[in-house]
């Protein structure tokens, strides 16, 4: 059954649970490994005033004892500060109606999810369809991370782009993301900073929003995850559909993608080289970490493009749900980009790609099993 997980919860009720399952026993976890995930997904330039309200901890109801994991499911709850501004509004008991929204923002999903389960009150979507939700998948992928770095597996991420401003086209090594943490737009590339920060500046003052793109690495990966075998083995394919789950996110590229489809096949494959001791190894990874649906050992390289957010300040033409007349989008307060906490997300989707993979490989019921059998296996690639 490997790595299984759920999310509930809507913006601004009482708060945000989630459930994962198949997490090894014995694999140490404390509250701070998935508090830490949390605070970098609240942080980035350009975010609102909902992230100066909230302070996401996590409460742990499941799953840890004592510091480890128990092998059972584990079981959180990240609960909402705006709530007590919304009680009565968010209340799960009959209440009278507050804060109706009638008219849909285009390019969110007001209007369909309506139309989709007859809410005439466009809050009952908005809630949930919300990014959120994202705060639970971080803290649940954050499980994630640690089950892969016991298997000596990092996942990191960066923005490559914030509206018009993109950084260098190069392959970034491991030491590098270091420096993402101490940028207020989560770029490597300093250089890129200060017209990132002037573009979020001039967007905010014209009441816009802005998308852009992130990439997320994972370094230390065995060969051999994933299936050529099978449409739904592949990994592009696994890694594809949870970024695409992503809120906001419309494009996703593995590797060298888009860029490499104009150029010819002499130009774009990773060629093969052998040394004793080492094994097989590649000098270049056009790749992205990726052949025929399997990991090929070398970092995995995933790039995801994301929309501008839907919530205007300077709110585009829409149509009221009920008098039908013309009429300007709700205006909810919203970020002006929310490109730098994408990529804490897009790390966490990674994550869980990456720990169903490898449980679906190694399987195990400890950490200690596992580790086991990953070492083996990474012993028996070096000597193939
Ligand atoms: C978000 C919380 C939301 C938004 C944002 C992401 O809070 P609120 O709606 O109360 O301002 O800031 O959500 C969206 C951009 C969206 O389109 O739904 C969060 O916790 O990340």
């Amino acid at each position: 059954m490997g790595w299984r997980w759920l999310t509930a919860g809507e913006s601004h009720g009482p708060g945000l649970l989630g459930i994962v399952e198949g997490v090894p026993a014995r694999m140490p976890l404390t509250r701070d490994n998935i508090d830490r995930d949390l605070t970098r997904r609240q942080k980035g330039y350009g975010r609102g005033k909902r992230m100066v309200i909230e302070q996401d901890r996590v409460e742990i109801y499941g799953g840890i004892r004592h510091g480890y994991t128990l092998g059972s499911p584990v079981a959180f709850l990240v609960g909402n500060r705006d709530f007590s501004h919304w009680t009565e509004a968010m209340s799960a008991d009959p209440a009278p109606t507050a804060r109706v929204v009638t008219r849909p923002r285009p390019g969110h999903a007001d209007l369909v999810g309506g139309l989709k389960y007859g809410h005439r009150d466009l809050r009952d979507v908005l809630e949930r369809a919300s990014a959120r939700e994202t705060t639970m998948r971080v803290a649940l992928g954050a499980v994630a991370r640690t089950f892969l770095a016991a298997l000596d597996v990092r996942v990191v991420g960066h923005v490559i782009r914030i509206g018009e401003v993109t950084v260098p086209e190069r392959d970034y090594i491991e030491e590098e993301f270091r420096r993402a943490e101490d940028s207020p737009v989560r770029v490597i590339d300093e250089a890129s900073e200060p017209a990132m920060l002037e573009a979020i500046d001039r967007a905010r003052d014209a009441g816009d929003t802005l998308g852009g793109q992130v990439e997320v690495c994972a370094f230390g990966l065995p060969a051999g995850l994933g299936s050529y075998a099978q449409w739904d083995r592949r990994l592009e394919a696994d890694l594809a559909s949870a970024m695409l789950s992503i809120q906001a996110i419309k494009g996703v590229e593995v590797g060298a993608g888009f860029r490499h489809s104009a150029q010819p096949g002499s130009a774009v494959h990773d060629e093969i080289f052998w040394e004793e001791g080492r094994g097989f190894y590649r000098e270049s990874n056009y790749a992205g970490g990726l052949e025929g649906g399997m990991t090929t050992g070398m970092p995995l390289v995933v790039r995801a493009a994301m929309k501008p957010l839907s919530t205007l300040m300077k709110p585009l033409r829409s149509v009221d749900i009920d008098s039908k007349e013309a009429y300007l989008a709700q205006v909810e307060r919203s970020d002006v980009t929310a490109v730098p906490p994408a990529v804490v997300v897009a790390e966490a989707m990674m994550m869980h790609v990456l720990a169903a993979a490898m449980l679906e490989k190694f399987g195990g019921d400890s950490l200690e099993e596992i580790c086991e059998r990953v070492e083996r296996w990474r012993e028996t690639t070096r000597r193939f």
